[in-house]
This record gives C-alpha cells, structure tokens and sequence, in this order.
C-alpha cells in the first residue's frame, strides 16, 4: 500500500497541560488553583487521585524534553499554571513562575522544537473561584493581567499562543453539571462562564496581538460532532439545540461577533445574557492566525419525550445536573463501539466531517488538531514492553480521517497527539491513561509504549504508512 504523505512544514506535535503532569504544587510559591482544591475533596475524583506528583515534570521537565527530541516532534503543546505566575492573587507576579516556563521555552527552542502555549488548561487560581470564578465577569479582567504577564515575559518566543483550552468544559462541566473543578451546578452560573470566557480569549487574544505580533494567535475548541437519531423534525432540532448550546456559543462569538440567536431562544428560560454588554462580542471576535480543534469521537442525540427513561445522558453530573444547559429536553443514545477506556466511541469519520464543516463554514481560516488521542488499558508485558495495537489504530485512523479533510480544501497544518505520556486525567485521576509513554507513577519511570514508535515513524518521514 503506498500510504498517505503529509507535506513538509505540517506540524507534528504532542500535547500536555500544566496540572495534569507538573506536580510539585506548593514549591516555588505555587499556590492551589480550583483542581487542588476539587481533588482533596473526597469523592470528586476516582481513587482520592490528586494532581500533587502526577507525572513529577516540574522537576523532570529536562529529560522529558529529550523524549520530544527523541520522538522528533516539530512542536510541543503544554499550559502554563496561572496560580505559579500570580500565586497571590491579581496585582502580583511571582518571577519563580514565569522563570520556570522560560526555561522550558528556552529548551524547547534550543531542541528546534515550536512552543504552542496555552494560557489557560483549566487550573483557575482558588483565589478566582473565590472572587467569583468565570461567572464572573471579574474573572475575564484577572486573565488579561494574567495573560499580559505571560505574554510579556515569553513573547514571540512562543510559535503559537492559545488563549483557552477547551472553554465548554471550563464552563459546563466546571459551573452545570459539576464533574469538574470547582463543581458547582447552577446552570445560569454556567452561561455567564461561557461569556465571561468568550470575553477573556478576546482580551487575551489583544494582548498576544500587542505584545508578541509575530506569534501565532489561537484557541483550542473541542467542537461536538452531533448526530442526530433519526431525520424527524425533533430529533434535528435536538442536533440543533446540542450544537448551539456545546459548539456555536463559541464559534459565533469568537469567529463571527455574535451568539446565535437560536442558543439566545433556547437558553432564555435560564438566563437573560444581560452579562453580555456592548462591545463584549466583537471583543471576542479577536481574529485568529489558527483555530485548535481538539477531537476524540462523536454524539448520537435524540428529543426526549419527558417520560421514558432516559437512555444516557452524556457528562451527567453525579448530582444528574446536565452539562447541556438549555436542552434538557435532549438525550444522548448509547453509541455503536468499538469505545476507548473513557467509553468514547471510535468515529475517525467524525474529524473528517467537522474539520470540513469549519473549514467550510469559516472559509480561509487555518487550523491544527491540538488534542487527538484515545486512553486504553494497557498492559506491560514481562519483557516491560507496552503493545498498545489499539492506540496505534485509533491513531492511524484519525490521522488518515485528517488527511481525508485536507483532501476535502480543509486548511489543517497540524496534529497533537494527546497526550505526550500518561497523566492525571481530571475526574478518572491516574486510571485513564492517554500518553504515548507510560508513566510508572511509583518510580516515574518514562516508557515508550509502541505508539510511541509508530508516531516517531511518521513525524520523522511524514508518511502514514498504507
Ligand atoms: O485530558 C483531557 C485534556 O485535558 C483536555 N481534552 C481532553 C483530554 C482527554 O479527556
């Protein structure tokens, strides 16, 4: 089989964020962000897990960045921890933070590898969730000062800054249906996160354009690939309803000066967007240099009739409060498998169709995929090597569903894998295991697993084999 070329200058990555792999969480002057806070909380996370050591990279960070060198990687996406840059509070700074990352930028740099940077991978400082949190609009003028800090001392030595990574779950899972930090469900509370997010990307989004004109400016989105059940009047407007609520409530702000005025309908029983003030749209419309697409599988949604017993209902909190703020007339169906470990469903053709669907909606607007992976049960073998067959597939699959997009006048000129290794993955703490090297979390010992291997293979010759 002659197997699939990827252009030269296409960005082959790994990616990784602050909390789920620094530890090292009171040194330095560190002070706890929302996720300290939620995994003490018994019962917030599985097994007691905490992000306290995770993978140790605040002290490993050195020979990890020889693994990138080793995978030869052309970029590395990680975020940097507020609470280290302003432990206490807006107003201060403490240097130990930003010296930290500079160090790591200057590694990176020194290894020819592109920093792609995210200010914000969900580790809000506890003194912001105490003034408020993303309801509040405070919130959003904390994180300029933040991000003015950041981008003032790393500047254009970071390839690509992202603004936010993720901001559904920040706002839905963090603010409605409560799985994440800092576990609160109160739906209204939710969408004034939403906004209050939208209009930190725009201040953010300015500030990298001031202060670092020559990086690249982006945002990392994980935009819901809905089906809906069957071609009825309801079962469409369900789709609709999930797709506004979960992927227009960003793209219409950020990409086109506006929420959509069917996400205004349906959320009307909830709040009145009177958060929103004059100019807070275009704010957010900050133009973009490339839009992060993270992607993992796709929802099958159906109108509830209020009645039956609902079949799932995706991210429900333990509580049953629903991320899906304004749709709870909506359910999600069990999906076909194969699934991962995280029960996700294995959909590569799910990418193709929602890279081609931005690139189609946002003509001419670049974009990588800055997260793609899938957690397995791995196991280790006596020789202690990792066969991991089914993560190789998924990778393969996906990354041949990319090139399909690109085949389709889909402008994609990256791909990160999630993750680089093993890592505290929020609610299921150290049990799901996503990375590419397996972190033995008694020794932190770092093993290639044997998509490790197969990822080296095809960023160092671009070719997916056939
Ligand atoms: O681990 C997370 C990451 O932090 C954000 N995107 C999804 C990943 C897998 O759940």
């Amino acid at each position: 089989m002659p197997g699939r070329q990827f252009p030269d200058g296409f960005l082959w990555g790994a990616a990784t964020a602050s909390y789920q792999i620094e530890g090292g969480v009171t040194e330095d002057g560190r002070t706890p962000s929302i996720w300290d806070t939620f995994s003490h909380t018994p019962g917030r996370v599985l097994n007691g897990d905490t992000g306290d050591t995770a993978a140790d990279h605040y002290h490993r960070w050195e020979s990890d960045l020889g693994q990138l060198r080793d995978l030869g990687l052309g970029a590395y996406r990680f975020s940097l921890a507020w609470p280290r840059i302003q432990p206490e509070g807006p107003g201060t700074v403490d240097q130990r933070g930003l010296d930290f990352y500079s160090r790591l930028v200057d590694g990176l740099l020194s290894r020819g590898i592109a920093p792609v940077v995210t200010l914000y991978h969900w580790d809000l400082p506890q003194w912001a969730e105490d003034a408020g949190g993303w309801p509040a609009r405070e919130t959003a003028l904390r994180y300029e000062e933040y991000a003015r800090l950041a981008v003032a001392a790393l500047g254009d030595r970071v390839h690509t800054w992202t603004t936010l990574n993720e901001p559904w779950c920040s706002a839905y899972l963090g603010y409605a249906s409560g799985v994440h930090a800092p576990g609160r469900t109160e739906p209204a509370a939710a969408l004034a996160a939403v906004h209050h997010l939208n209009l930190a990307h725009g201040f953010g989004g300015r500030v990298v354009r001031e202060l670092a004109p020559k990086a690249q400016l982006s945002v990392t989105l994980n935009l819901h690939v809905v089906r809906p059940a069957s071609g009825s009047e309801k079962d469409l407007d369900a789709a609709r309803r999930i797709d506004a609520v979960g992927n227009r409530a960003f793209l219409g702000p950020m990409l086109e000066g506006a929420y959509p005025a069917d996400l205004l309908r349906d959320t009307a029983s909830v709040t009145d967007w009177a958060f929103v003030r004059d100019g807070d749209e275009a704010t957010a419309a900050v133009p973009l240099d490339v839009l992060g697409v993270n992607y993992y599988s796709t929802q099958r949604v159906t109108a509830w009739d209020g009645v039956s017993p609902r079949a799932t209902h995706d991210g429900h909190g333990k509580s049953g409060a629903t991320p899906w703020v304004g749709a709870d007339d909506v359910d999600f169906l069990p999906q076909p498998g194969p699934h991962t470990a995280m029960g996700w469903n294995i959909d590569p053709g799910g990418l193709t169709e929602l890279l081609v669907r931005i690139a189609k909606e946002y003509p001419g607007l670049p974009m990588m995929v800055t997260e793609n992976g899938a957690a397995f049960t791995d196991t280790v073998d006596a020789d202690g090597e990792i066969h991991d067959v089914d993560r190789v597939e998924y990778l393969r699959g996906h990354i041949e569903a990319v090139g399909a997009a690109r085949d389709a006048g889909a402008d994609v000129h990256g791909y990160f894998v999630w993750s680089l290794m093993d890592n505290f993955e929020w609610a299921y703490g150290f049990d799901r295991r996503f990375g590419i090297i397996r972190i033995d979390y008694d020794t932190q010992r770092r093993t290639w697993k044997d998509s490790a291997r197969w990822y080296r293979d095809l960023v160092t010759s671009g070719k997916l084999p056939g």
